[in-house]
């Protein structure tokens, strides 16, 4: 009888019976146990001991006991019975009804722990004789399979706790019982949460009920710089995720470029390197790119993106991708017709010029203010030296012309975030691990009756990302090409 029967109706009959099922039966199960990849779900990304790809375990605890110890370090000299940060993750946000934004975890909470569901908080406290110096708690979204059918699986405590290695685990339920507990019991605690900015309102609400009403903390301290002065200075398996970042992204650029033509849409632009970014498993682009057509290149934060692209028009595209939470920042300015027209090539070659002094500042010996100010000077020079500025200019007119050529500083620190570790000051020295943007720009608005009519309208902007070291700066965008030939070659090359 079963010989007659449709085969996927004798497969289905028989399947209970058969090796196979039992033998993936546990694979299913491993599968919907966490809400990340893991080694055992994605060797293919994770080795064993990692919770992000190259990342390990241990790294994450030495951050965690970083941390503390800057807190520790900070009060030596005053009593106090121990310190508690609380470190909340960024929860869900709605574009509209059920209809969610791709999920950002919040940077210092998964710098600290690496975990990436929305809605969950991070405590450390300080413990003194503990080898570590604190302990680690992780409140975590509880196992829910009517919500995990429609959002996927989620860790759960006990999930969480082998992906992440932290000490122990909780339901995010148990957070505001556990912070009643906390606070009935250490009196003279430093309470280190970043009040100002909170990125869990049911989680600020807790807090707020249970230590901020009849204050119990002997004083409220915001975590967010001691966290960034150990952002800023990367790790070597940090480096690698940048770099790799960087490669992604500038590889992605080398495809937009010979992907332009005159009459391009910006919209055809942007979607190629969104495209080119993850094909080459970025998972996001890391902010909405630029990219501007000719005398929109004049606006520094155009991103609208939805205009045509002439012949003889250069484009402008700013943009850079995320590799497993690790960003990249690149600028481009390329003729959309492959060919620079003399102008656009001596406006070019001097912005070239002044960015390729710039890196060369990139050392312990100067700040990022310090190369802003050097880019101003070098601005200012080179446009003398085409023509476009008085010749006659002393250094404080030549910095204020330069100023209205290039509105934005020089740089920015980069990492976790595009904007990284805003806190940290651009007048203290570089050191070595800082990662930095150099992007100077000269802008031309078409309106600008200064300037003879061929330098009109055009505005270029020449941004890599760059590794401090203890000697020579290093370019971790170097794969994306920048002088006149290498770009010119590369559109010829089609
Ligand atoms: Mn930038």
């Amino acid at each position: 009888m079963l010989k007659n029967m449709p085969r996927l109706t004798r497969l289905l009959l028989r399947l209970p019976k058969t090796n196979n099922y039992n033998i993936h039966q546990p694979k299913i199960l491993v599968c919907r146990h966490f809400g990340q990849p893991v080694a055992l779900t994605h060797p293919h990304l994770l080795n064993d001991g990692e919770v992000t790809p190259g990342i390990t375990k241990l790294e994450y605890l030495t951050r965690r006991v970083n941390l503390v110890d800057k807190a520790i370090n900070l009060y030596k000299q005053v009593q106090v019975s121990n310190h508690i940060f609380i470190i909340p993750g960024a929860v869900k946000s709605y574009m509209t009804n059920d209809i969610p934004y791709p999920f950002h975890q919040q940077t210092d909470f998964l710098y600290l722990c690496g975990f990436q569901e929305p809605g969950s908080v991070l405590i450390l406290e300080s413990a003194k004789g503990k080898a570590n110096n604190h302990t680690s708690t992780l409140f975590v979204p509880e196992k829910n399979p009517d919500k995990e059918l429609w959002d996927g699986p989620r860790s759960g405590k006990d999930g969480a706790l082998t992906v992440t290695g932290v000490d122990s685990t909780h339901n995010i339920s148990d957070l505001e019982k556990y912070l009643y507990d906390f606070s009935k019991f250490n009196p003279g605690f430093v309470l280190w949460y970043r009040f100002d900015k909170p990125s869990n309102v049911t989680v600020h609400n807790a807090i707020c009920h249970e230590f901020m009403i009849e204050p119990k903390y002997r004083s409220l301290e915001d975590p967010t710089r001691l966290c960034q002065q150990l952002r800023s200075i990367k790790s070597p398996a940090e480096i690698d995720l940048m770099h790799k970042s960087a490669e992604i992204s500038s590889e992605a650029f080398i495809d937009v470029m010979k992907f332009s033509k005159p009459g391009v849409n910006e919209s055809a632009l942007y979607a190629k390197m969104d495209f080119e970014c993850r094909i080459r498993e970025a998972e996001i682009l890391a902010y909405p790119p630029v990219v501007a057509g000719g005398n929109r290149a004049n606006i520094i934060h155009y991103i609208n993106n939805d205009q045509i692209i002439n012949d003889e028009e250069l484009v402008l595209m700013d943009a850079g991708c995320e590799y497993h939470g690790y960003a990249s920042d690149i600028t481009r300015t390329w003729p959309v017709s492959g060919k620079f027209t003399l102008a656009q090539k001596q406006l070019y070659n001097a912005v070239l010029n002044i960015q390729l002094s710039c890196i060369q500042l990139c050392t312990v010996q100067f700040s990022l203010d310090q190369i802003y100010h050097a880019m101003l000077t070098l601005i200012g020079v080179q446009l003398q030296h085409i023509g476009l500025l008085d010749s006659q200019l002393k250094s404080t007119q030549l910095m204020k012309a330069a100023k209205e050529y290039c509105p934005h500083h020089v740089s920015h620190y980069l990492g976790m975030d595009v904007h990284d570790t805003g806190e940290i000051s651009r007048s203290i020295n570089l050191q070595p691990g800082m990662i930095v943007t150099v992007e100077p720009g000269i802008y031309i608005n078409k309106k600008n009756k200064t300037v003879p009519y061929e330098f009109r309208g055009i505005g270029i902007r020449i941004e890599d990302d760059v590794l401090v070291t203890d000697s020579k700066p290093i370019v971790l965008t170097d794969g994306c090409p920048k002088t006149v030939d290498d770009i010119e070659s590369i559109m010829a090359s089609n």
